[in-house]
């Protein structure tokens, strides 16, 4: 092991983690197949001879549920994946061959987190409330933080408080808020790596308007190729004034998935 990694790893390195616990009966987009968990054999249904057991469950579960990573291959536009490929013919037996979820490299990159609500000195964000290029801008200029090109953009909302509340945090009624066209512009346009959010669907939801649009999405993902990662819990990096950090995730491996659960950790 290279020396000086050794010595930064020896030295204690502080963790936050941004994924959200999974359970049965989470918030969760209503798009997506719903988060299961069995325990098909308990303690006790196989004791092996010298008394032991195993315990072992199963989970059935949408690829983007809890806190997880939407692939390029998620979103299409007019037919067209990212870079122009067919989507119908990126498929190949139920697999997205291109840009599924296997082609995500693990991230080791430069996190930043802009929290909205305590550049605005609000508690939170209101329901459909749209982060505009100004709130970015100036939520940047207020943290003295500069994006550039390869970082992954965390962006607080404070909506995350309202996971536990369930539906609530869906949205439906009161709409999410987040960024939305414009803010996806600015933002692809500083050359982010992957940009992320406390919210259900990253970006706005207007109120009362669901999914029914996804502008950020097609910015991102389709015409920028820039992956989104999504309910995220970043009510820790917000308490403990972090705002920099190394930013690490790994996707599930799966072959051709449009996505995959993920556990990010912020480490100082
Ligand atoms: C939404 O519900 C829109 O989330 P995702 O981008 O994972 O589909």
């Amino acid at each position: 092991m290279n020396s000086a990694l050794l010595d930064v790893v020896q030295s204690g390195l502080h963790t936050v983690d941004l994924g959200r616990q999974l359970r049965v009966g989470m918030p969760q987009s209503p798009n997506h197949p719903q988060f299961w968990h069995t325990l098909p054999r308990r303690h006790g249904d196989m004791v092996r001879a010298d008394g032991g057991s195993a315990a072992n469950d199963m989970i059935s579960t949408g690829t983007h549920v809890g806190t997880h990573i939407d692939a390029l291959a998620h979103v299409s536009q007019d037919g067209k994946l990212h870079g122009g490929a067919n989507a119908g013919d990126s498929c190949l037996g139920g697999k997205y061959v291109e840009h599924g979820v296997h082609t995500i490299e693990p991230m080791l990159k430069r996190g930043l987190l802009l929290d909205i609500p305590a550049y605005k000195g609000l508690p939170d964000l209101e329901g459909g409330y749209e982060i505009t290029v100004e709130d970015l801008q100036g939520c940047m200029a207020s943290q003295d933080v500069e994006v550039k090109a390869g970082d992954v953009v965390l962006i607080r909302s404070g909506w995350g408080k309202k996971f536990a509340e369930g539906s609530a945090y869906v949205g439906g009624p009161s709409g999410v808020p987040g960024i939305s066209e414009a803010g996806a512009t600015f933002l692809a346009g500083l050359g982010v790596h992957a940009l992320g959010a406390d919210t259900i669907a990253f970006e706005m939801l207007p109120p009362g308007g669901g999914h029914a649009q996804l502008p950020a999405h097609r910015i991102l993902l389709v015409e920028s190729g820039i992956y989104i990662i999504e309910a995220l819990d970043l009510e820790g990096l917000a308490e403990q004034g972090l705002h920099e950090f190394l930013f690490v995730l790994v996707p599930l491996n799966i072959f051709g998935a449009t996505g995959s659960p993920v556990r990010p950790l912020a480490v100082v």
